[in-house]
């Protein structure tokens, strides 16, 4: 029987030049996995604990506390354990740190551990990774679905230095027959919007935000970040509304201060912001909207999920913690779920939010986080979850552009026989469960 030989964790850089770690797992076989843990910035306040060390190394974010908890405490734990069993492996790195939010430990720790022993027993098993994850740790059939990414073209809030409070302005290429077309279509609109900004604000506009999308120079208002998306999707072919429609990450804690919402250069009440998401949603093909409300207005998520046709998408609010996606379906507050693993820090775990998300009817979008690396274990768990939506940055620079990438090579990989949901990407995971 294969085991697990060691566990030897490095600290590494992300995308924005901080420390994050890099784990390996070796199995008895010799082969290995290796993973890379992504790092948020508008973090939600519930998520679980990213240890860092303080102190002045790297302006405190240095990460080999965490190294050290891989390298001493798990590795010395896990050393013969089954590989191929990724619950009783993320059991036992549970059992190893039962705090709540993996604050002994820490969650960058642990979950670097968790991701790097399922890449390594697909390694052992000779399959993709999305294949394992599949059919071994979600308990699929075979039958895959790609997601429809959406993209976002303009960064604002904590991920850009402009004036736009809303976080990601998305396209959803929901007219492509499948997914390399997908990826064509956007990376058609992320370029003819580059040209279309800088014609109209000067070269500055070309510059981008810390997921690949534009950083919003010249752009005033939310408004205004929606006509540049339109005109660009009409300029390079597609018709808006029909072959790619819109969606956005408001990641509203960040601009909620003091009770009230600050954006447009306006302080709106909760009903006030709700409205002009309405008003915006009336306006433009807007299909899907995070975090409309800051982290803890679960009634106000309840209330705007009642008013919108919009996917409402719960981040910060959820966390992408089982018991507070129980709470907000109880309540209708949101009615798809942004799935992160580092939020939580296990696959098994995100795995199982995943499903209290769809025993509800939820849909489930797979997500990056703002400081990535050049890991591409999301692409894989999103096609292995069927979730039908992943949410992965701008088609712009090698963080962002390999998950594009991998889920280019699965379409391959499976010679083409994978379905994308096109407009039906809010229930095609239905079929696939
Ligand atoms: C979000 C994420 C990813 P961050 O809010 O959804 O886009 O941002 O990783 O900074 O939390
Ligand atoms: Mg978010």
């Amino acid at each position: 029987m294969v085991e697990i030989a060691s566990i030897k964790a490095i600290e590494i850089l992300d995308s924005r030049g901080n420390p994050t770690l890099m784990t390996r797992v070796e199995l008895s076989d010799g082969t290995a996995g290796t993973a890379k843990v992504p790092s948020g910035a508008s973090t939600g306040e519930r998520e679980a604990l990213e240890l860092r060390d303080g102190g002045t190394r790297y302006g405190g974010k240095g990460v080999l506390r965490a190294v050290a908890n891989v390298n001493d405490v798990i590795s010395k734990a896990l050393r013969g354990a089954d590989p191929l069993s990724q619950s009783e492996i993320d059991a036992a790195l549970l059992r190893l740190d039962p705090s709540e939010g993996k604050r002994q430990l820490g969650a960058n720790a642990v979950l670097s551990v968790s991701m790097a022993t399922a890449v390594a027993a697909a390694r052992h098993l000779g399959v993709p990774l999305f294949q394992y994850l599949h059919e071994r740790v979600v308990g699929l059939h075979g039958r895959y679905l790609q997601p429809v990414p959406m993209s976002n073209v303009i960064n604002g809030g904590a991920h850009a230095g402009n004036k736009l409070a809303i976080q990601e302005f998305m396209v959803l290429p929901v007219g492509a027959d499948n997914i390399l077309e997908a990826i064509r279509c956007l990376s058609e609109v992320y370029h003819t919007l580059g040209k279309k900004m800088v014609a109209k604000f000067g070269r500055m506009a070309k510059h981008i935000g810390d997921e690949g999308g534009y950083c919003g120079y010249g752009l005033e208002s939310t408004r205004d970040a929606f006509e540049q998306i339109v005109g660009a999707v009409e300029e390079a072919g597609y018709s808006a509304g029909k072959e790619v429609v819109l969606g956005m990450d408001a990641a509203a804690s960040g601009f909620y201060r003091d009770g009230e919402y600050h954006v447009d250069g306006r302080a709106l009440s909760a009903g006030e912001l709700a409205d002009l998401y309405l008003e915006l949603e009336g306006t433009f093909p807007i299909r899907s909207i995070e975090d409309p409300f800051d982290e803890n207005a679960f009634e106000d998520f309840a209330e705007f999920t009642r008013r919108t046709s919009a996917q409402v998408v719960t981040d910060d609010l959820t966390v992408s913690h089982a018991e507070t996606v129980k709470r907000c379906i109880e309540m209708g507050a949101g009615n798809a779920l942004l799935l992160k693993l580092n939020q939580i820090g296990t696959v098994t775990e995100a795995v199982g939010a995943a499903r209290v998300a769809n025993s509800a009817g939820w849909p489930v979008v797979v997500s990056h986080r703002s400081g990535e690396t050049g890991d591409t274990f999301i692409a894989d768990f999103a096609v292995a979850l069927c979730t039908g939506q992943i949410k992965t940055g701008a088609p712009a620079r090698s963080d962002r552009v390999e998950k594009y990438n991998r889920l280019i090579e699965i379409h391959h990989l499976l010679g083409g026989a994978c379905a994308y949901p096109r407009e039906g990407f809010r229930t095609a995971w239905r079929d696939y469960q």
